[in-house]
């Protein structure tokens, strides 16, 4: 990735979406929108959104507390919606085929589920999802915590990118074979979407929530003008925070962020890039706060989480194949698959007893990146060591790499497994797994 391959952005736009707070019960419309893409003195560019706009309304609950949706679609196109990262109820993960009928356009579907994890978390369209979410349908779900940490600012930023032409017209090649068989749809321009409610100032405390929600496009991250930690990963708190530097985010991770400002102009989101780095977005300050006593970082408080059974756990593996430029397995029928399978059929990749433990051997035998997300459940990353590291819902796996994670199936139904790189998924890399 090279900053040329990318159209200038002339000063970091910032885009606000529309707020809708402590709304726990409110109608969710997908439909046609205009939006801003390119930066403020561009065309606008046709895209879908949720309620008028893209991204669509931050929906905020508290842990704990129960959110109901009217889902009305009307984008001309099936659709449906997936709660990324919730550990909720199967019926309503929002999977077409899987854990529920397509909502046809002009049709409406109730989704009615408990929030159990503080965090951030998000929403996106589950169906034909490498062009629903590339044309914009997604927007922030924020579970607080009953005792949230003190901050001055508490700021969504998603960050995504677009195939768009200097017209503002949204590149309609959402099937391209060459894009699914390599990395997937890259865009040309991209831009953190940073949500800022109220006046930023220096020695302010900020927790961002980094979003990224792009289909395809692994970011990293660097962040200017601030010091702090990362206090939580795919809404799952840290034990102990994490420094900032090497953050990177895949597609569908999260990162929250507890940091001060430093900087008497700007917060910067920097994508760096093989030749100069690529300001993302930035939130400018406008003056001084002094009355900020300097104090420690803390760990948020921990989401209940079942304990792995180490000594009886079950050994699987998932094995990633297929792609342009690897061996191919002959039993593919498509561009990409696992365990020689692509697509869905009618076995599912296992059926867990309730409550069982298995570590998964995620073997990346492909030339790509492909960051597996596990629907209703979170888990751990077995680190080299063989110590739990994060608790996570989506892990990036780079090409040739293998990872174990280790899960606790104690959430009942049938879940889909699927790369998150959505030009994968759309090309064969998901399966499923059942939970009775
Ligand atoms: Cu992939």
């Amino acid at each position: 990735m090279k900053r040329r391959d990318f159209l200038t952005a002339a000063g970091a736009a910032i885009l606000s979406p529309r707020l809708s707070w402590a709304a726990t019960s409110q109608d969710l419309i997908a439909e046609p929108v205009t939006a801003q893409i390119l930066p403020n003195d561009g065309p606008a560019s046709a895209m879908w959104g949720y309620n008028g706009s893209t991204p669509g309304p931050e929906l905020r609950l508290a842990q704990g507390e129960f959110l109901d949706i009217r889902f009305l679609n009307q984008i001309g196109q099936g659709s449906a919606v997936h709660w990324h990262g919730l550990r909720s109820d199967n019926a309503m993960d929002g999977v077409p085929g899987l854990t529920q009928d397509i909502v046809h356009t002009g049709d409406q579907f109730n989704y009615r589920f408990r929030a159990p994890d503080a965090g951030t978390f998000w929403y996106h369209s589950h169906n034909r999802s490498w062009e629903q979410v590339a044309k914009g349908l997604y927007g922030p779900l924020i579970v607080e915590e009953r005792n949230p940490p003190d901050v001055d600012h508490d700021i969504t930023v998603l960050i995504d990118d677009w195939r768009i032409s200097e017209t503002g017209v949204l590149a309609g090649d959402f099937d391209n074979m060459h894009d699914q068989a390599h990395a997937g749809r890259m865009g040309n321009f991209a831009r953190a979407i940073i949500n800022t409610k109220a006046l930023v100032l220096t020695g302010d405390r900020l927790r961002l929530r980094l979003i990224n929600v792009a289909t395809d496009r692994i970011f990293p991250i660097e962040l200017t003008g601030i010091e702090g930690k990362v206090v939580a990963l795919d809404g799952m708190p840290l034990a102990e925070p994490q420094d900032i530097s090497d953050l990177v985010l895949a597609p569908a991770q999260r990162a929250d962020i507890i940091a001060d400002v430093t900087s008497p102009h700007s917060v910067q989101f920097v994508f760096p890039t093989r030749d100069d780095p690529y300001v993302l977005g930035e939130i400018a300050l406008e003056g001084t706060n002094s009355n900020r006593a300097a104090s420690a970082i803390r760990p948020l408080p921990a989401n209940m989480m079942a304990q792995p059974d180490l000594d009886n756990a079950l050994s699987l593996t998932l094995a990633m194949e297929g792609g342009a430029m690897s061996p191919r397995s002959t039993s593919l029928t498509d561009i990409w698959g696992f365990n020689g399978q692509s697509g869905l059929n009618d076995n599912p990749f296992h059926s867990f007893e309730r409550g069982q433990t298995a570590r998964i051997s995620l073997v990346n035998d492909t030339r790509f990146p492909h960051g597996i997300h596990l629907h209703g459940h979170h888990f751990f990353e077995v680190q080299a060591d063989g110590i739990l590291g994060e608790f996570r819902d989506t892990t990036l796996i780079t090409a040739g790499e293998t990872r174990d994670i280790l899960c606790v199936f104690d959430n009942p139904g049938k879940w889909l497994l699927h790369c998150h790189m959505l030009g994968h998924q759309a090309a064969g890399m998901k399966t499923w797994l059942e939970v009775s």
